[in-house]
């Protein structure tokens, strides 16, 4: 009789397109391979998806006609960067993380943001527990909804309109979403959760109200979790000056979209946030990817910055039920970090794979 397998099995699908894409991708599965072959528990199959800038270059389409159907066959999706200097950022964006995440309904893109052991923000007086933040952004409309149109071009009076959409549905399940996310990390008074709701409610008067007024409907729902709304540029100011008065933010695509990048910054590096395209629903697999984009100015040279997709393959782990295997990796990636073993955006000098040996190593022990 053969033995039961007690290992679950997850497949991934891998897209590692553009610019520096490829490099942490294969960073990243070198260090899940290495945790999967440690676990006993869980293991992992992945698939190499090669669509990319080059891709729509040969073919005209970044993602063939079938796409969407074969990434419907994974658990999750694995995502390096787009973007490339010879393709305008509309066309990229759009031919492949967009027809993504908009398709398979990843309505809640999750942002945390901390600062590593080893590592400093460049604020002055802030230490690692004061700016431990989550930023959720709207994924699927707002001001991404593409909606809008060009005229009159080459004239004088040429024309332009890009439309924000916002509905009450979509408002709706994101402001849930990011409620029930402050409630779990539950770092208000009485430990019951904290938000803060970011629009621009004082220019914006149509879309952004019913922004403020779906958060108080939504509020109800989540007796006790504090809550306090926010002007997009206030909150800059916010995290800029009393990081430790935030925990949790919700806001609209692009308001969230600049906010993270602040956030990542002041915690250190734009190569350390990692992003969560969630469908919590959980319908399609969701999709994982680091904030940064294809960095076509380091690509090639070895000195990406693997620790974002160590994080983002960490958060992949936690949405299918692997804490465990999930807080083995961030475990080792901050003993790397305070190791003082880190790429030259953290202040270190090691490249793309010392971090990823270092970080195998510290697996094994
Ligand atoms: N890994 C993230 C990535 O490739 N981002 C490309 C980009 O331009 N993103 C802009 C956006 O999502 O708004």
């Amino acid at each position: 009789m053969s033995p039961i397998s007690t290992s679950r099995n997850y497949s991934i699908a891998t897209i590692p397109a553009d610019g520096i894409g490829p490099e942490v991708i294969s960073a990243g599965v070198c260090v899940l391979e290495k945790l999967s072959s440690l676990s006993g528990t869980f293991s992992l199959s992945f698939h190499s998806y090669d669509w990319s800038s080059e891709t729509y270059k040969k073919t005209g389409a970044y993602i063939p006609h079938d796409g969407l159907d074969k990434l419907k066959q994974h658990d999750a999706i694995l995502f390096g960067a787009v973007g490339a200097p010879d393709v305008p950022d509309h066309i990229s964006l759009w031919g492949l993380r967009l027809s993504i995440c908009q398709p398979l309904q990843q309505y809640a893109n999750v942002r945390p943001t901390k600062i590593f052991r080893g590592t400093s923000s460049p604020l002055r007086n802030v230490s690692p527990g004061d700016l431990d933040w989550v930023i959720i952004r709207e994924n699927s409309e707002g001001e991404y909804a593409g909606q809008g149109g060009r005229s009159h071009r080459g004239q004088l009076w040429e024309t332009a309109t890009e439309v924000a959409v916002f509905t009450r549905h979509a408002i709706e399940r994101i402001m849930r979403f990011a409620f029930e996310t402050a409630k779990k990390r539950g770092r208000g008074k009485g430990g019951k959760g904290k938000l803060t709701v970011v629009t621009k409610s004082n220019a914006q008067r149509n879309g952004m109200v019913l922004w403020d007024e779906v958060a108080v409907e939504v509020g109800k729902e989540f007796p006790g979790v504090e809550v306090d709304k926010m002007l997009v540029d206030a909150m800059t100011c916010r995290m800029v000056l009393d990081p430790k008065s935030i925990d949790t933010i919700v806001a609209t695509n692009l308001h969230a979209d600049i906010l993270s990048d602040l956030a990542a910054s002041l915690a250190g590096s734009i190569g350390i946030a990692p992003t969560s395209n969630l469908d919590p629903t959980r319908a399609n697999p969701s999709m994982f990817e680091p904030i940064h984009g294809s960095a076509f100015d380091i690509t090639g040279k070895g000195v990406a910055n693997p620790v974002a997709t160590f994080w983002t393959a960490a958060e992949m782990l936690t949405w299918l039920g692997e804490e465990e295997g999930a807080a083995r990796l961030m475990e080792a990636v901050e003993n790397v970090t305070e190791s003082g073993v880190c790429t030259r955006d953290l202040g270190g000098k090691a490249g793309t794979k010392e971090v990823t040996e270092a970080v195998c190593s510290e697996l094994e022990k």
